[in-house]
């Protein structure tokens, strides 16, 4: 059967690619051409430029600058890609485009670094007599659906699973989950975002009726107040620190964070609490705030519910009391308070400061919880703002199909499932009808023998995911693993039975949504090297082989597949149906949602709330909140500093695949593990600047350098992330409603 289908899609494949006009021998598409119109062949992936270069959309000038999307953080900058003969050769920040206005990161200046790098994949690899082997597409396809659909024969469907990203284009992400879940029959699927996002979500949700971050980047130029909680944007969001900067209104910059972190050292208050004492803190400026009568009652009583219970439970968070836990000294928690009470227009911010913790979704909703008790929502310069990390894990919250059905949907719920299969043109009875696993039960199921097939996308976990020598006994403990990455050189990688190469940043097209709800698009601006394939290609190869490609008629390329994901927000609080065309994207410098399609609001800036109204049925948004937990893995006399893990520098972009290629990022930061510890814990264990030193946890140990600074308290140390080693030493354990993992609290020990 299979030899039957594939002479036909080279046939259709070879009449709908004919004649594009040609340039120096490379065929060069016309604007947003299609990867390919129909199924990939052998025979056509083995023609030379078929998947040609791009070129300035509306222009049809090969020489010529094109703007896109950044594909790093969550900021979204727009970035002037300059093209000779339809190829990136440079780029510049975009003056013109509403987020950066001009500047960009180190990371955004260095984007195409990564691109030709010698451990690009330029073939699939099979696992052959233990070693990683090049072999073809089709031979790669072939062991793919072979080995994964007679581990499903084994052991059930639901005995493979998924792990993606927040960093594929939303259209690869919504594809993803449906070929994996409606094609393939897999049930759980997840991915990285787990790590960085889900406690936001989970927060939002249960407070607000849907995950919808409020803000726009406008608010942080016009607060009078901004408070950050858990976030050091000068080293995590740059340009979203650019902007705060261009505030005008010489507001008060407070930052709460237990480290004197870049971030807190250019705010006006940084209030150094004990690490893991949020929930007590918030709770206890709730309560100030109320005794000093600086809450807004209208706003509480039109817009919010069950109020009076959160007043009783934050009474017993008295200053003196949470001055024990969180060694903060009342005169400093009376001063935030006033400062937040006298605000006009107060913005609370926060990231992995609360998102990663064993209380986050709580913490994050205590944080919410202020700015609904004093009205500071849904006005300029206000909001409870959740600052996301990767550049589309907003894409991924609301298309990647893992814990929410695509377009922000419920797998457990009937018109939902009519809705979706309608919109795809798919049978109903393809859609499972549960939610699935979390990262964490996914990683359980393994452990448990339940889950045997794993396929691993754009995430390094056998470097990012928490303890790591368990994560990677797990990964060996897999029947069969596919990993499809741009680099054959990462860590995860190295475990797998099959490696597939994937097209990058810059060699795509498609949309990432940014923190402020902005979708701004991709273009392909360079060739992804030998073999490499797109994702969205990968998958249209997987559904042909898999035998459902049938499913995925209308998934011809980005655009299209953008269109069903418009179709699939219609009515709800994300609608997007508005949006005619990349083109209008493109033209409008990235969209927000929500742009419905009648009587959208056109203005370039937007935020949610302005009428008070919540998502919840009554319109109102909810006051949640619970007692604060002790940490799991307290210090003591054996492990006596509490060790945090996080972001670096400005220049280190996690696992440090893509960042790590360009040798202007790596003058910006040291090549070897280093660990923060202050200088007089230093001075008592006598370690000298830069000598060698193992930090140990009951999980591993791990040499580093001793970097002697008092941006870390005494008897806390700081690790960055970006280091292999470092996540040997944390601790598996997970909000119980988010399941997002506790990044930045494991008890740990010196030795010298
Ligand atoms: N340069 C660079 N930028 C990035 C990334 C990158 O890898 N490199 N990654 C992106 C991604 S995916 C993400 S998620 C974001 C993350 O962005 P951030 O969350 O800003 O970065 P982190 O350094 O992980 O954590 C922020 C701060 O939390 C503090 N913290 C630790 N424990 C506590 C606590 O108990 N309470 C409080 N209040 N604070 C605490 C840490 O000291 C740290 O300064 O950055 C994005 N931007
Ligand atoms: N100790 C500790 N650990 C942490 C954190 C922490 O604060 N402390 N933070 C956590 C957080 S918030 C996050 S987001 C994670 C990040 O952890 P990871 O997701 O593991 O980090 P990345 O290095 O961004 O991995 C992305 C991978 O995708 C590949 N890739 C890039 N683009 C593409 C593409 O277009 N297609 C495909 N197929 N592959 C692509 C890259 O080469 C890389 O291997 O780390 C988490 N781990
Ligand atoms: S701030 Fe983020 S989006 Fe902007 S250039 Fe830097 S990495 Fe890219
Ligand atoms: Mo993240």
């Amino acid at each position: 059967m299979a030899s039957v289908e594939k002479t036909k899609t080279v046939a259709k494949a070879k009449t709908s690619t004919a004649a594009p006009p040609q340039k120096r021998g490379i065929p060069i598409p016309s604007p947003f051409e299609r990867v390919h119109t129909g199924p990939l062949t052998e025979e056509l992936l083995l023609e030379p430029g078929k998947f040609g270069l791009g070129m300035v959309p509306g222009t049809k000038q090969p020489n010529a600058t094109t703007t896109m999307a950044c594909g790093f953080c969550s900021t979204g900058c727009g970035l002037n890609v300059h093209l000779a003969d339809g190829q990136a050769v440079n780029l510049t920040p975009a003056v013109n485009y509403p987020v950066n206005l001009g500047m960009a990161c180190p990371k955004g200046w260095e984007a195409l670094a990564a691109l030709p790098a010698s451990d690009r994949g330029t073939t699939p690899l099979i696992r052959t007599n233990g070693k990683l082997q090049p072999a073809s597409w089709q031979a790669a396809m072939e062991t793919f659906c072979d080995s994964f659909k007679s581990i499903q024969q084994k052991h059930g469907k639901d005995s493979v699973a998924f792990l993606g990203t927040g960093q594929l284009p939303s259209e690869e992400l919504a594809f993803l989950g449906a070929l994996a879940k409606f094609g393939m029959g897999m049930v759980h699927g997840d991915g990285n975002t787990r790590q960085c996002m889900a406690t936001a979500v989970t927060a939002y949700k249960q407070s607000f009726g849907f995950d919808a971050p409020p803000y726009t980047y406008d608010d942080f130029e016009q607060s009078d107040v901004l408070v950050l909680v858990g976030s050091n944007l000068c080293i995590a969001h740059p340009i979203m620190w650019q902007r705060v900067l261009r505030n005008k209104n010489n507001p008060e910059i407070i930052v709460l964070d237990p480290r004197c972190t870049e971030t807190a050292d250019a705010a006006t208050e940084h209030v150094a609490l004990a690490p893991k004492s949020d929930l007590a803190l918030l709770y206890g400026i709730a309560n100030l705030l109320i005794s000093k009568g600086a809450i807004d009652q209208r706003f509480i009583d039109q817009s919010t519910s069950d109020f009076e219970g959160y007043q009783s439970h934050v009474k017993t968070w008295t200053p003196e009391v949470v001055s024990r836990v969180s060694g903060i000294s009342t005169a400093q928690l009376h001063r935030v308070a006033d400062k937040i009470a006298a605000g006009k227009r107060v913005s609370f911010w926060w990231t992995m400061g609360i998102n990663q913790s064993y209380e986050g979704t709580r913490a994050a909703q205590a944080i919410i919880n202020l700015a609904l008790m004093t009205g500071n929502i849904g006005r300029p310069g206000t909001g409870a703002n959740s600052i996301t990390g990767q550049c589309n894990a907003m894409g991924s919250r609301l298309f990647s199909n893992t814990t929410n059905l695509l377009g922000a949907h419920s797998f457990d719920h009937p018109e939902h499932r009519r809705k979706v299969a309608a919109v795809l043109g798919i049978e109903e009875s393809t859609i499972p009808q549960e939610t699935g696993d979390t990262y964490d039960k996914i990683m359980a199921g393994i452990a448990e023998g339940r889950i045997r097939g794993l396929w691993v996308l754009g995430t390094n976990m056998a470097h990012s995911w928490i303890h790591q020598s368990e994560c990677r006994r797990l990964l060996d403990k897999l029947d069969f693993l596919v990993v499809q990455d741009m680099y054959h050189s990462t860590e995860t990688v190295a475990h797998c039975d099959l490696y597939l190469p994937a097209a990058g940043w810059g060699e795509k097209e498609g949309t990432f949504i940014n923190s402020e709800r902005r979708i701004g698009l991709l273009k392909k601006v360079s060739r992804a090297p030998g073999q490499a394939l797109a994702d969205f290609s990968i998958f249209q190869l997987v559904a042909n082989y898999w035998g459902c490609g049938q499913m995925f008629e209308r998934w011809t390329d980005p655009e299209a597949a953008f269109q069903l994901l418009k179709q699939l927000t219609a009515g709800q609080p994300c609608d997007i149906t508005g949006i005619e065309s990349y083109r209008m994207l493109d033209e409008h410098g990235g969209i927000q949602w929500p742009y419905p399609q009648d009587n959208p609001d056109t203005g370039q800036q937007r935020r949610l709330f302005a009428d008070g109204r919540f998502f919840h049925k009554d319109g109102k948004a909810r006051f949640i909140y619970d007692a604060p937990q002790p940490m799991p893995e307290p210090t003591s006399d054996q492990w006596p500093f509490l060790l945090m893990t996080g972001r670096g520098t400005a220049a280190q972009w996690h696992t440090q695949t893509r960042t790590g290629k360009s040798s202007v990022l790596r003058k910006l930061y040291p090549a070897e593990v280093y660990v923060e510890i202050h200088p007089l814990d230093a001075a008592e264990m006598g370690i000298a600047p830069d000598q060698k030193v193992t930090v140990l946890t009951a999980r591993g140990s791990v040499t580093a350098n001793a970097f002697i600074t008092p941006t870390v308290n005494q008897k806390q140390l700081f690790m960055p992330m970006h280091y292999v080693e470092v996540n040997q030493l944390t601790m598996a354990h997970f909000d119980p409603w988010s399941k997002q993992p506790s990044y930045k609290d494991c008890a740990a020990k010196i030795e010298v």
